[in-house]
């Protein structure tokens, strides 16, 4: 080797599961070619395994155009697990007082969030449309036979994936950032109508002519009212 020649190593620790870091000291030996001195250089080595994180949000589509808006509340307390990529549920957790959830340290994979209304929420909502615009502020929840659960389609996360960010408000541990584009979007049902007890209501041209004539004939007696209270003070 030439003096001063610069050189990689690289090593792996198969023990080392996502989030987790170690930290050794790699030694080198060397002998001199003229001198044949030997020269020891050692170094700090520092080494962890790349991890994820998906979230984040669950919120109330009061516009029910299936995208989260500037003045749209949160939904908190909706079920979330996440899936693995054969369907299996790996964690569970629930969305927070401001609707946030997040799942934190895994490994680099394929995944799949789930979303469950609780049941007192199901008496109020469903979920809204999904897919709708950008994935960022888009509802991903895809209903089934249940209409309380909302399913996501399968992502990856590893570094292919480009919505990663470590720029989060909320904190993430994960090196790798998190993917805070899994949310779920619900919008209120409508009240139930009352049971009507005889024929449905009509109004026709003709009734509405009646009710305007009869609203101007209670207006002339209100003016008349008026006048003889009117009458009646200045008397
Ligand atoms: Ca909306
Ligand atoms: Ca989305
Ligand atoms: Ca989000």
């Amino acid at each position: 080797m030439e003096l001063a020649t610069q050189f990689d190593c690289s090593g792996t620790l198969p023990g080392l599961t996502a989030g987790e870091s170690h930290r050794d000291t790699a030694t080198v030996s060397a002998r001199g070619e003229v001198n044949g001195a030997t020269v020891v250089d050692s170094d700090v080595w520092n080494a962890y395994a790349k991890s994820y994180a998906v979230g984040d949000y669950t919120w109330i589509d009061t516009n029910k155009n299936g995208k989260q808006d500037a003045d749209e509340p949160a939904l908190p307390g909706v079920k979330v697990e996440l899936l693995n990529e054969r369907g299996e549920v790996v964690a569970t957790t629930k969305t927070d007082a401001k609707g946030f959830y997040k799942f934190d340290l895994l490994d680099a994979g394929t995944y799949q969030v789930r979303f469950t209304l609780t049941e007192q929420q199901g008496e109020r909502y469903r979920f809204t449309k999904p897919n709708v615009g950008d994935a960022a502020t888009d509802s991903d929840a895809l209903t089934g036979g249940n209409p309380l659960v909302g399913l996501s389609k399968k992502f990856v996360l590893d570094d292919s994936n480009a919505a990663l960010t470590r720029d989060y408000a909320n904190g993430v541990d994960a090196s790798e950032g998190i993917d805070p584009t899994w949310d779920a979007g619900v919008i209120e049902l409508d009240p139930v109508a009352p049971a009507s007890s005889g024929s449905a209501l009509s109004v026709t041209g003709a009734d509405i002519a009646g009710l305007i004539a009869a609203g101007l004939a209670l207006l002339a007696l209100g003016g008349s009212v008026l006048v003889i209270r009117r009458r009646r003070a200045t008397a």
